[in-house]
């Protein structure tokens, strides 16, 4: 089964997935062992490994080290074509549908081609939004875009239908990478209830009760990072 497969599998089972998402850049190699080991032993269901500013080789080694000790599927988050590796199991293929930078909603996916045909990587359309969080984050200094307001969930709705209609197989609404607000649950049913295609919800997810908000509001799949990069006791919180 592919890993889009599976992830619709669950959603019909009602089941809740949880991806950890490994940033290549913040993480040391050498803890790669102890750190999978604790999301082995967790709730998560998948790994994600991406960021928006990576060197150039660092992906690769990190995502097979991480293979060498979990089963679990490692999808690729890349912020940049450079984060392309065969060695991963899935890749978003990430439209940023919330800005207007062609780069980012279609330059890059171009470029990427002749890398992806080189791999076998299972190729997942991704429609991408950006909703502003309280403090400017680096996918939108990265991307030289504007997240989307929250106020207007009129227009962030209209934005991720618009990516299903395109042909986006899932939508992951993101307010960034260590955001001081997680996105609300009204943000999140709306523009669920409008979607018949899986939602990722991402963004300063911190503690147990963010996360149930999340799925309670519709989220199908929710990705944490910087709460397990500042403490791995997080991955015991959640079992509680
Ligand atoms: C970032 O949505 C992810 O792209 C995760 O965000 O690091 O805030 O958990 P956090």
């Amino acid at each position: 089964n592919s890993i889009y497969q599976n992830i619709n599998k669950s959603i019909t089972n009602s089941e809740k997935l949880l991806a950890v998402l490994i940033d290549p850049d913040k993480f040391l190699l050498e803890n790669t062992n102890r750190f999978v080991q604790n999301i082995n032993k967790s709730i998560a269901t998948h790994i994600f490994v991406g960021g928006s500013a990576v060197e150039e080789t660092a992906t690769e080694r990190l995502v097979i080290e991480i293979k060498k000790h979990t089963h679990l599927p490692i999808v690729l988050f890349p912020g940049d074509v450079t984060q392309i590796t065969d060695k991963a199991d899935a890749i978003l293929f990430l439209s940023l549908l919330s800005g207007r930078n062609a780069d980012y909603l279609v330059g890059k996916h171009v470029e990427a081609v002749s890398k992806l045909r080189k791999t076998s990587l299972e190729v997942i359309s991704t429609g991408y939004i950006l909703v502003e969080n309280g403090k400017v984050t680096a996918i939108e200094k990265v991307t030289a875009t504007k997240p989307m307001p929250r106020e207007n969930i009129e227009n962030i709705k209209d934005t991720a239908k618009a990516g299903q209609l395109l042909g986006a197989k899932l939508i992951y609404l993101e307010a960034g990478s260590g955001a001081i607000n997680p996105l609300t649950e009204d943000i999140i049913s709306q523009v669920k209830k409008d979607l018949d295609i899986p939602l990722i919800v991402g963004g300063g997810i911190r503690n147990k009760s963010d996360l149930h908000k999340a799925y309670h509001a519709g989220a199908d799949l929710v990705v944490i990072g910087t709460a397990f990069e500042q403490d791995e006791l997080f991955f015991e919180e959640l079992k509680k």
